[in-house]
This record gives C-alpha cells, sequence and structure tokens, in this order.
C-alpha cells in the first residue's frame, strides 16, 4: 500500500491530497503525520481536572505484578480518571446535539408565530404526532396555536429540574422500566450535562460505576431529547425526508459556476440559501460575472439535511472539507457549528476563498463573519451569496475539480420506511420483521459517525458496511460514515444486487430500496432509535431494543458527539463498536466494566475492535447470538464467503 493510499480510499480525496501537497498548502493528512497522538492523554489516563495536574495515572501493567495503585495528587485512581473523562466527552457531546436543538426550538416557536417567514409548518401531520408525545392538547386547535404550544414544550425538555423528560415514553415499555429502575431516565437535558459536569469536576463523584451510569443518563438526553427534539422539529418545518436521488464527492463543484459549500450542522441557514440561490436577483448578479449560475453544495451534517431533503449534491465528509478548498473552485465555504476545522482559514488562504462564519457561538480567525439570524434569514443568505459572486473573479489559475462523483438514493426517515415496507394504507414495520423472522434478513446494523484522520478515510466504515450487507444484515448509516457509502455506489437500489447476500437482496428488490439506507445526519441517530422501537413494537422479536438481532458501530469515531450517541445506544441495549482507539484504555477496570458489566445493567454494552472484519464479525455474532434466544436461528444458515467468493462479488 503506497502512503497515499493509507491516507484515503477515495480517489477523489487522494488528488487533492496530491494537488495541496503541489500547492504547499498543508493539510490534516499532513499533520496527523508530523504529530501522533499523546498515549497518556489517548488512553485517558490524564487528569487535568485541577491544577495540581495534569497527572498521568496509567494503570499498573499486569506483567508489573500487585503493584501499589497509582494515583493522581487528590488520590484519584486510573479507573476515576478514565471514567471521568469518558463522562466528561458524553456531557460534551450531549451538549453540541442539545445546543443545536434548542436553536431550532427557538426557531420553530418563531416560525409558530409567523415570525419567520421563509419557514412555516409543512408537515402537519407529524406536528399532530410530535404534540401528542409532547402532551399538547390537539382538540380543534389551530395547526398554529398547536405548533406555538409544541414549540414551548419543546423548550421546557431543557429547563426541566424534575421529573422526565417526555419523550422517553416513545421507548418500548420494557426499556422504560429498565431506565426507571435504574433511576437513570433524564430529568432536563440541561440539567443532566450540568449534574455531569459537576460529577466529573475535581473531589466529587469517584467512583466510575456511578459515574458511568450518569453519563449515561445524560447520554439519553441526547438520543431521546436533544437530538430528537431537533429531528423532529426539522422535520415539521422543513418537511420529513421521503427518497431522493442526490450526487456525492468532490465532482460536484463546477468549473463554471460559482462554488457555494454549506459545513456545518444547524440546517437553518442552507435551508434559506436553497431558496435564496433561485432569487431572480441573485441570478443576474452570478450570470453577470461570466459564471453560468450558483452551484450550492454540501458539507458534513449541513449537506445531510439539505440533500434528504431538495437533493443537493453533496462535497464530501469531515475529512474533505479542506479539500473542497483545494480545488481552487470554491467562491465561499460558509460554516456554523461543529466539525468545522480551524484550518480551514490558513488553507482558504492559499486560494481565493472566503470562509464565513455564521454562528454567534462559533468564529475562527481568519474567517469574515456574518451572523445568522432567523428573524432576517433571506437577507443574510443574500449578502453570502453576494459575497460569493463577488469572489468567483478572483480565482487562480490552480483550478483542479476531480470529475469523482456519484449517485445516491437519501430520504429514509423513520416515517418512510414504514411507508416504503407497508404501503400507504397499512404502514407497518411488520414486512421488516417478517423478513428477520424468515431469516431473509439476518438482522439490523446502524453505522454513524466520523472520519479519522488516524485511519485509512473512508475504509473502516466500507469495509464493515460491505461485510455485512453480504451477510444479510441491513445496515441504517447517518452522518460522514453515510456520505462514505454514497460515495462507494451503495446508496442505490442497484447495491443490493451488487453487494448484498442473497436474503437482503430479495427484500430489497421487491421493496425497491438500496440495502444500506441512509436516515440523515448526526442527530438523526434519533431516528434509528425510533426506528428499533417500532421493530419492537411491530412484534415477534421480543418487547425491548435489547432483545433485537441488532447492532451498531462507529468505526471511524473522532468527535465527542460520538461517544454520546455510542453510550445512548449502549443505554437503550444496544451493542455498539467503536474502532479507531478507545477511550479508557488506561483502565483495564472501567473498560471491562463498559464491555462486558454494562450488559448487566442496560442490556447493551461497548465493544472496541479496530480491523473491521472482525467488528463486523462480532457484531454478526451477536446478532446470531439474539437470534438464537429469540427462537429464530433455524430459520436461516449462515452463508460464509470464502476469498473467491468474496472476489467474485468485488468485480461484480
Ligand atoms: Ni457527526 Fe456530523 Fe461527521 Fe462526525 Fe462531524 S459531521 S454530527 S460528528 S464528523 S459524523
Amino acid at each position: 500500500m503506497s502512503d497515499l493510499e493509507k491516507k484515503s480510499i477515495d480517489p477523489a480525496t487522494i488528488k487533492m491530497i496530491q494537488k495541496a501537497a503541489v500547492d504547499g498548502c498543508e493539510t490534516i493528512f499532513d499533520r496527523a503525520e508530523a504529530m501522533k497522538p499523546c498515549p497518556i492523554g489517548a488512553e485517558g489516563s490524564c487528569c487535568k481536572n485541577c491544577a495540581m495536574g495534569p497527572c498521568r495515572v496509567p494503570a499498573p501493567k499486569k506483567k508489573d505484578g500487585p503493584a501499589k495503585k497509582r494515583m493522581g495528587l487528590c488520590g484519584a485512581t486510573a479507573e476515576t480518571i478514565a471514567a471521568r473523562n469518558f463522562a466528561r466527552m458524553v456531557a460534551a457531546g450531549t451538549a453540541a446535539h442539545s445546543d443545536h436543538a434548542r436553536g431550532i426550538a427557538e426557531a420553530f416557536l418563531a416560525t409558530a408565530k409567523g415570525e419567520v417567514p421563509e419557514f412555516k409548518i409543512k408537515d402537519e401531520q407529524k406536528l399532530l404526532q410530535v404534540a401528542m408525545d409532547l402532551d399538547v392538547e390537539i382538540g380543534d386547535r389551530s395547526v398554529q396555536e398547536i405548533a406555538i404550544e409544541v414549540g414551548k414544550k419543546a423548550l421546557e425538555e431543557f429547563g426541566r429540574q424534575q421529573g422526565e423528560v417526555r419523550f422517553v415514553k416513545r421507548a418500548p415499555a420494557k426499556r422504560q422500566e429498565i431506565w426507571r429502575k435504574l433511576g437513570i431516565v433524564p430529568r432536563g437535558i440541561d440539567r443532566e450535562v450540568v449534574e455531569l459536569m459537576h460529577r466529573t469536576h475535581m473531589g466529587v463523584d469517584q467512583d466510575y460505576k456511578s459515574l458511568l451510569l450518569s453519563a449515561a443518563r445524560c447520554a439519553l438526553a441526547d438520543g431521546w431529547a436533544g437530538s430528537m427534539i431537533s429531528t423532529d422539529l426539522q422535520d415539521i418545518i422543513f418537511g420529513n425526508p421521503v427518497p431522493v436521488l442526490g450526487e456525492i464527492n468532490l465532482g460536484v463543484l463546477k468549473k463554471d459556476e460559482i462554488n457555494v459549500v454549506v459545513h456545518g450542522h444547524e440546517p437553518l441557514l442552507p435551508e434559506v440559501l436553497v431558496g435564496a440561490v433561485k432569487d431572480p436577483e441573485i441570478k443576474k448578479a452570478a450570470l453577470a460575472t461570466g459564471a453560468k449560475g450558483i452551484n450550492l453544495v454540501g458539507m458534513c451534517c449541513s449537506a445531510n439535511e439539505i440533500l434528504m431533503r431538495h437533493g443537493i449534491p453533496v462535497a464530501g465528509n469531515f475529512l474533505q472539507q479542506e479539500l473542497a478548498i483545494v480545488t481552487g473552485a470554491v467562491d465561499v465555504m460558509v460554516v456554523d457549528v461543529q466539525c468545522e476545522m480551524q484550518s480551514l482559514a490558513q488553507v482558504a488562504k492559499c486560494y481565493h476563498t472566503k470562509l464565513i462564519t455564521t454562528s454567534p457561538k462559533a468564529k475562527i480567525e481568519g474567517a469574515m463573519h456574518i451572523e445568522f439570524d432567523e428573524h432576517h434569514a433571506t437577507a443574510v443568505a443574500k449578502k453570502i451569496l453576494m459575497e460569493a459572486i463577488d469572489n468567483y473573479k478572483n480565482r487562480r489559475a490552480n483550478v483542479e475539480i476531480p470529475d469523482d462523483k456519484t449517485d445516491q438514493v437519501v430520504g429514509f426517515s423513520y416515517e418512510t420506511i414504514n411507508y416504503l415496507l407497508g404501503g400507504m394504507f397499512r404502514a407497518s414495520y411488520r414486512p421488516l420483521n417478517d423478513n428477520i423472522i424468515n431469516g431473509r434478513i439476518r438482522g439490523i446494523a446502524g453505522v454513524v459517525g466520523c472520519n479519522n484522520a488516524r485511519v485509512t478515510h473512508d475504509d473502516p466504515n466500507l469495509t464493515l458496511i460491505k461485510e455485512l450487507i453480504k451477510n444479510d444484515v441491513i445496515v441504517l448509516v447517518t452522518g460522514c460514515a453515510a456520505m462514505t457509502c454514497g460515495k462507494a455506489g451503495l446508496l442505490t437500489p442497484e447495491a443490493a444486487r451488487k453487494y448484498a447476500g442473497e436474503g437482503l437482496a430479495s427484500v430489497c428488490e421487491a421493496v425497491g430500496i438500496p440495502p444500506v439506507l441512509h436516515m440523515g445526519s448526526c442527530v438523526d441517530n434519533s431516528r434509528i432509535l425510533l426506528a428499533a422501537t417500532a421493530v419492537v413494537k411491530a412484534g415477534g422479536l421480543g418487547d425491548d431494543i435489547s432483545d433485537l438481532p441488532a447492532a451498531g458501530a462507529a468505526l471511524e469515531w473522532m468527535s465527542e458527539k460520538a461517544v454520546a450517541i455510542g453510550h445512548y445506544f449502549v443505554a437503550s441495549g444496544v451493542y455498539t463498536v467503536f474502532g479507531t482507539t478507545w477511550p479508557t484504555t488506561g483502565s483495564e477496570e472501567v473498560t471491562k466494566h463498559l464491555f462486558e458489566e454494562f450488559e448487566n445493567i442496560t442490556k447493551g454494552k461497548w465493544g472496541f475492535e479496530s480491523d473491521p472484519l472482525k467488528a463486523a464479525k462480532s457484531m454478526i455474532d451477536h446478532i446470531d447470538k439474539k437470534r438464537k434466544a429469540l427462537g429464530i436461528d433455524k430459520t436461516r444458515e449462515r452463508v460464509l464467503f470464502d476469498m473467491a467468493k468474496r472476489r467474485e462479488i468485488d468485480a461484480a
């Protein structure tokens, strides 16, 4: 394998890494080579929670014998430190998703009140559903009245001090019972984040089991409240995704058009940009530059949002953000919050690109700031587009856009899957359950999360997913992992015949769906929780999420949000495997607790596996174990793929 092939399996990415080198522009791929992770920090044994440290407290190795336990100055053990650091990642991840949700709830309320002319209640059906789940009375009230109360009730979820966040009622009854017994039903979103930050302060909660359980409570506030509120309210005002055709990879940039890349997470501005590029005044100004028009494309989860709802092309996933600029063809990159690399400002300087920040919460030195405010949404969007139009003339000679791009079918919301499976009049997950029971589909996997510059870009996730579908496991994807699948051609109905096992392929062909279903951005992992719940409720596969033949993975994770997501899946009863690196290796006890003992507590557990084929095997073994427990293991034979068979499929 050449050095370049070790960096990415994506041809467009490799071409742009090469171009960056020629242009003398440093990227994350260079820095990943030059700087290795700090080994003490990487294993989670470094405590920086007070000014007597940082204390490095790795766990004693077994070969050292029963040595005296090392401690930080305050006496904190490797266990406490590892658990505390892990818990802080959960708190930060929950905060990120939930603060995004708060922004959406505020915009939703303003929309309901009629203060944002650009947005309206698009999905009344979903509004009513959400209203019921938030205990909002429907009766003969107007849509507006209901929406206003939904907005207010959604905002209440953040500041509630006692009781339970309302959406936990959506979980299977048995799951709710488990949470209540453990005392981990979240009260209010903000309260759980604050409490976890308090517990992890120097000298507070020092029992690693207690820390990890309260981290579960906080993570549940993300999955079953913060993220779920984002998804639901976004669907109501922007539309619930339905299958739509789109394109992905850097080849979606256009040499003869003004390229605007929208990057980040909150779909508010991206939604308005989609409309603003069609404005006659903007179009005219764009054509006056000699360009053929404006090409709006997405990056990271902002891309997922407008791709799912409008089919807007996607330039790439997390590790491609700098590389979009390296093409020399990006006139404006506009960012809001989360996953935006600070180095974008430096890369932009190597070319003519204007980097524009828009969130009052996220500014970058060297970037232009045009603050977004939903009350003046169109004016802000137009201002940004005018900056791009104005910058087109500054393009330099070194424009080179790789021609790689792939078609993809996306937009599989929880409700859409319901309709597709059962039809409009008998929408139900039951046909999915039937196919799981008869063994055509072996199980369900959720593969989510980021890219990580410490491993070959896109490789672990893609290898894992291909192995899963070959073994008849249907895969639900979100975030940057979903984009990996798009680029590799797994998100088309034709992919079923090409890559999936016989059973899964036959079901996909009958329904007309890809073997890998793109469910949206990272906050949309809440859709996976609801899909799993719907499968439980459809019957025949146990009475809890933990009974399902299902597993989750994030092999290329890097962000704290991923840890929060993983922990809410585990707390919801799912076996969840991470790759690349594991944050608690500093304490074997803590790791064992998460990998083994947690199964006795929440019936879900963590796993770590950096080899994607081994990760697939452990997920399939888990799925088979669950099939056996349900008594449906007899209905299928395990298909073993030898190398010859694998080559045959890869060549197809
Ligand atoms: Ni999720 Fe989306 Fe991507 Fe990771 Fe970042 S963009 S919210 S955190 S890197 S999947």
